[in-house]
This record gives structure tokens, sequence and C-alpha cells, in this order.
């Protein structure tokens, strides 16, 4: 029977009841969660009619100008997951430090880095938005997690997933048993399975990029998107499609269901920072469900799950999607 038409929640006890040991608290996080993105969407959603939108007058820790949507979803997030008993602590792209789990309040045994609103200078131009999660384990017996213990590797995820705020809202999922994407039914107030098995098709004629930075990107990046742009009359005989929504919860679901190549390479620009997409709660989290589709992710010289992170909110390159053309990349950066 098609598992099409089931609701998250049904679909998440029956994950976890197919684990003979599980404690149910996987389940539990999931779905505080979920609980955390409908409201987000929500507030994504009704944000010119209640005045929260536009910019709110501070910078972050890592320089750029916060939307007040920014500061609003990760106090969101922090007051769905703070108090619920399944989480040892928390990290988020707007918050410099690492956020402990109030002390009168129960701890878990898993770690959650999130970005709350991904894209988020998309907000004002009514763009899609999302938030992503990477969800970890943390170490036994330890009474106050700090930064080392968010320092694992992406192989180390046992769960992660993004929320796209678009035309639909849709949740997309993986435990390491594959991709399932579930859309928002706003008169039920229940995301729905819709998208059962996600997988990325292993060729594609689409590429997301942002042209601008071109000038500053390393050689193998310039001769794939120049192979890209000389279309049938090239070396790749065929000719390519460009989208690019800075975004990249839209461009990750975009090549989930068509296939494509997204890109934020190393550049010129943020060299000095090793990227522009940070490790922990971009990165890790759609590798991770990229790859549990079929595809790649790659910095063009390593694997992006196997980099040891160093600090909550290091960046690193992202080349991410179908199959045979990430291979190609990686296949250019070997030469180099
Ligand atoms: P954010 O987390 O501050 O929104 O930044 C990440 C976003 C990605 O969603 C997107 O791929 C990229 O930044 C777009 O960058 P640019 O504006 O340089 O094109
Ligand atoms: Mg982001």
């Amino acid at each position: 029977m098609s598992d099409i038409g089931k609701s998250i929640t049904q679909f998440i006890i029956e994950q976890q009841r197919l684990h003979q040991n599980s404690t149910g608290e996987m389940s539990g996080l999931l779905n505080d969660i979920v609980s955390a993105c409908k409201k987000i969407s929500h507030l994504v959603n009704r944000s010119g009619i209640i005045g929260i939108d536009g910019v709110a007058g501070s910078e972050n820790i890592q320089g750029e100008k916060q939307k007040k949507l920014d500061i609003i979803t990760n106090d969101v997030m922090v007051d769905h997951l703070n108090w619920t008993g399944h989480l040892a602590a928390m990290a988020s792209e707007e918050i410099e430090n690492i956020i402990q789990i109030p002390a009168n309040k129960p701890k878990g045994q898993y770690l959650i880095a999130f970005d709350p609103l991904d894209g988020s200078s998309n907000i004002d131009i009514n763009l899609s938005v999302g938030t992503i999660f990477s969800i970890l384990r943390c170490p036994e017996d330890i009474a106050e997690p700090t930064v080392e213990h968010f320092m694992q590797q992406g192989t180390k995820q046992v769960c992660a997933g993004f929320c796209v705020y678009g035309p639909t809202t849709m949740m997309i999922l993986t435990t390491g048993q594959g991709v399932n994407g579930f859309t928002l039914d706003r008169d039920v107030g229940e995301f729905i399975l819709t998208h059962p098995d996600m997988m990325i098709p292993k060729d594609t004629a689409e590429f997301a990029i942002n042209m601008s930075n071109q000038r500053f990107w390393e050689a193998p990046v310039q001769r794939y998107i120049d192979e890209c742009l000389q279309g049938e009359d090239g070396v790749r005989e065929k000719n390519f499609n460009m989208r690019w929504v800075a975004s990249m919860v839209a461009e990750v679901y975009r090549v989930l269901t068509r296939g494509g190549i997204f890109m934020y390479p190393l550049d010129n620009k943020p060299t000095t920072q090793g990227g522009k997409l940070r490790l922990l709660y971009e990165a890790n989290p759609m590798s991770f469900i990229v790859e549990q589709a079929g595809g790649i992710s790659s910095t063009g010289y390593e694997r992006i799950m196997d980099i040891q992170p160093e600090s909550v909110h290091q960046r690193v390159p992202v080349v991410l999607g179908s199959k045979n053309e990430v291979e190609r990349i990686i296949s250019y950066h070997k030469k180099t």
C-alpha cells in the first residue's frame, strides 16, 4: 500500500517502531521541530500583515544584517525545543555561542544545529525561505555540553531536514533511510507525505550558481561553468539551463525534484572564511539529504560530511546535486 497521504506524525512513529530499542526521544524531537516549523510557516505567511517584515537594524555574529524574522524565527525554534527534554544543547546561525537548555528543564540525548530562516534576504521580495536542521547525538554523561561536542563530522548526523516556505510549505526529512517530502495541509494543520523516496536524477542540464561572483572563482569551477555556457557548440554538446534563487532551501528542493547542480564555491571574496555556507547547519544537513537521495555533496576537493568541524559557524565551499555532474567537477579539481 502506498504511504502517500500519511501524516508526518504517523510516519515518524512507524519509523520509530522499526528500531527495537528506540526510546521515542527522536520521534519526540522531530515532533517539536515540526511544531516550530508550522509556527514559522504561519509567521512568514503573515509577516507583512502583522508588521514583522523588514530589517531588524542589528547584525548577527557573522556580520550579516538581521531581518526581524531572523530573530523571531530563532526564538520560535528555541522556545519550541528548549523545554521538552529531548535536547542537550542547541546551535543557531543567529547566536554566537551554543544555547544551553535552561537549568530547570530536563535534558535529552541529542544536539541540534539550525538555521532558523535560510535565504532571509528573500523575505521582503516574497520568494521562498526555509529552516534547516541537523541532529547529532550528544556524548553520554555530559552535564553541560560545550562547543567541542558539536564538532562531529556530518557522517555522525542521525537526522537532517529542512522546511521550505514557498507556494506550499514542505518538510524534507532523512534519518539515513532515504528522503521523504511532506506538504503542509493548512486546513488540518498537518504535514502529509506527498513525495516518498525522493531520488536525484544522476544527470542534469541545469546549474545554479551566483554568476556575479564569476571572476572570483577558482579554475575548476570556471572551466565547468564555461563548458556549460558553450552548450551544444562546446565539449558538453548539450545546452544547459541556469537558476539562482539565492535561497539554498529552494535550490536543494529543486535539485531533489528534477535534478541539477547547486554550487556556492570557494571564491576570492570569502576565501579567508573558507566559503559562504556554514558547515554545521547548512552544508552538513543538506549533504546528508542529497547523499540519501543518490546525489553527491563535495567541496570540490573532499566529501563535505567527512570534514572535521573546527567551529560552530565555520564556512565551506559547497558543490552538490546530480551524481555525474558533481563527479565531473570533482575530477576538474583533481586535475588542478
Ligand atoms: P543566509 O543563511 O544568511 O540566508 O545565507 C545563506 C544563503 C543561501 O540560502 C543562498 O544559497 C546564499 O546565501 C545566497 O547567497 P548570495 O546572496 O551571495 O547569492
Ligand atoms: Mg542560511
